[in-house]
C-alpha cells in the first residue's frame, strides 16, 4: 500500500514520519542525518515487511511443494518483478540478485577474467571509481595479462573525454564507470559513453550504487550492458542488490559460483547449469532482503520524482551556498551535472576532527577517502568530509550543518 503523502504530493513532515531512525538523538541533539550516499535509513513499510515474513512467511524458496515455500517464492519472483520494472529492463531474466554494487560488479569482472579477457586486452574505468569497480577489475587483469586504463578528471571533477577515442579501442573489453560518483556528485554522461563504446563493440558497465537512489533508471533508454546498485543506499536493506545484464551477454559469462540453484542438472562428471536469472544464484539466497527490497521499490516508485529531484538539488544549492561563507573551505566535486553530495576540505583542519565535532552536534556526515583512494590522489588530499543529502533532509538540518561548521572550524584553527 502506497501511502497518500507520496502518491500525490510531496509532503516532507509526513515522509520523515516513515523513518523511524530519524526522530532519534545523537549526542542528546536531534539527529541530523547526512550520509546517505553511504546507506540510507529504512522506511517503516521495509522495516516491518522483512519482520512479518520472518515472523509468518519464512520457507527456502524454489524447492519446497509446500505452501508456505510456494508463497515464499511467489514473493521472492515479484520481488524481481518489481527490480525489472525497477530499471526498466527487458525481461525478469536479465535481473540477478546480488548482495550489492560490490558483488554485482565482482560477478561481471570475474566472468571477463574468466571468458573474455587476455593478454594485450584493455580495460577501461576512470580515476573517480569507487574501490569496488577498480579493484576486481584489477584482479582480472593481473590474472590475464590485460591492462587496466582509466578516464582522467578535470579539476571540478568532470571526466575528460576529448580522448575518448583512442581510450576505447581494438584492445578494449569492456567499459565499467561510475553514473554518479559518490565522493564527488559528478553526473557522468554515461549516455555518450555507451554510445562510443558501442560505436567500437565494447560493453559498458555502470555502477549505479549513488544513481539509483537519486533518478530514474532506465536501462534500455541508456543501452547499457550492465547495471550494478545495492539495496541499502536505496531505502532497502543491507546484503541486497541487483545486477542488471544484457540477457545475450550474461548468456556469454561463465556463472560467477558454483551450487545449489545454479543447476540444471548435475552428475560427478559435469554440470549444466540453469537458465538466467537462476544461473547466477548459487545458494540459498536473501529472501528477507529481497522481500524488503521490494517495499523500497514500491516506495520510492510512489515518490512524485520531479519534486524529490528539486527538493534535493535545493538541499544542495542551499547547502553549497552557505558552508561557501566559511573561510578557506574547498569544494571537492564542482560539476555542473551534480548528484547531493557535497564534499569539501578545509585549510588547516583535518575531516576526521572535524566529523567529530560535527557528531557532537548530532549531525552524521562521512569523512576519510570514501573508498576512493585514487580520486584523493588526483586531488592531493587524504580525504574530505563528505555531506550527503536525501529527500529526507531539511532546509532546516541544512542551516545546523553550516552552524556547527562555522564553529568547529573556529575551535580546530
Ligand atoms: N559504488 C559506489 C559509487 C558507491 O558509492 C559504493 C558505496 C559502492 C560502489 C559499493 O556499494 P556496496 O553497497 O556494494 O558497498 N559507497 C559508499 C560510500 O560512499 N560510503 O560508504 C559506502
Amino acid at each position: 500500500m502506497v501511502e497518500e503523502h507520496i502518491k500525490h504530493t510531496f509532503d516532507l513532515n509526513a515522509v520523515r514520519q516513515d523513518f523511524p531512525l530519524l526522530a532519534r538523538k545523537m549526542n542528546g541533539k536531534p539527529l541530523v542525518f547526512l550520509d546517505s550516499a553511504a546507506s540510507s535509513q529504512k522506511p517503516s513499510v521495509v522495516i516491518d515487511a522483512i519482520a512479518q515474513y520472518y515472523k509468518y512467511e519464512h520457507a527456502n524458496v524454489h524447492r519446497g511443494v509446500y505452501a508456505i515455500s510456494a508463497a515464499a517464492t511467489d514473493a521472492f519472483e515479484a520481488s524481481r518483478e518489481a527490480a525489472k520494472d525497477f530499471l526498466n529492463a527487458g525481461s525478469a531474466r536479465e535481473v540477478i540478485f546480488t548482495k550489492g554494487t560490490t558483488e554485482g560488479i565482482n560477478l561481471v569482472a570475474a566472468g571477463f577474467e574468466r571468458a573474455m579477457l587476455k593478454q594485450g586486452d584493455e580495460v577501461l574505468i576512470s580515476v573517480m571509481e569507487h574501490h569496488s569497480n577498480i579493484v576486481p577489475w584489477q584482479i582480472a587483469c593481473e590474472q590475464t595479462g590485460a591492462t587496466l586504463k582509466a578516464i582522467p578528471i578535470n579539476d571540478d571533477g568532470d571526466l575528460i573525454l576529448d580522448d575518448l577515442d583512442h581510450l576505447i579501442n581494438d584492445r578494449t573489453r569492456i567499459v565499467a564507470i561510475v553514473h554518479i560518483s559518490n565522493t564527488l556528485g559528478t553526473i557522468n554522461p554515461v549516455k555518450e559513453i555507451i554510445s562510443k563504446a558501442h560505436e567500437k563493440g565494447v560493453p559498458v558497465l555502470l555502477d549505479g550504487a549513488q544513481a539509483a537512489p537519486h533518478m530514474k533508471i532506465d536501462v534500455q533508454a541508456l543501452d547499457v550492458d550492465f547495471y550494478a546498485c545495492s539495496g541499502h543506499k536505496m531505502y532497502g536493506p543491507t546484503g541486497i542488490g541487483l545486477l542488471y545484464g544484457k540477457e545475450a551477454w550474461l548468456n556469454k559469462l561463465p556463472p560467477y559460483q558454483g551450487g545449489g540453484e545454479m543447476i540444471k542438472e548435475v552428475t560427478l562428471e559435469k554440470t549444466v547449469f540453469n537458465e538466467l536469472p537462476f544461473k547466477f544464484e548459487a545458494g540459498t539466497p536473501n529472501i528477507a532482503g529481497v522481500i524488503g527490497l521490494h517495499k523500497a521499490i514500491d516506495y520510492i516508485t510512489a515518490l512524485p520524482w520531479d519534486e524529490v529531484h528539486a527538493h534535493e538539488q535545493a538541499l544542495l544549492d542551499h547547502a553549497t551556498e552557505l558552508l561557501g561563507q566559511i573561510d578557506g573551505i574547498q569544494y571537492i566535486g564542482k560539476a555542473k551535472n551534480k548528484a547531493s553530495v557535497l564534499s569539501f576540505v578545509v585549510d588547516g583542519v583535518h575531516p576526521h576532527d572535524l566529523g567529530t565535532l560535527l557528531d557532537q552536534q548530532g549531525i552524521a556526515v562521512r569523512t576519510g577517502h570514501h573508498c576512493t583512494e585514487p580520486l584523493m590522489r588526483r586531488f592531493g588530499i587524504p580525504g574530505t568530509v563528505r555531506a550527503s543529502f536525501s529527500f529526507y533532509n531539511t532546509h532546516e538540518e541544512v542551516e545546523k550543518l553550516y552552524n556547527a561548521t562555522s564553529k568547529a572550524v573556529k575551535m580546530l584553527l
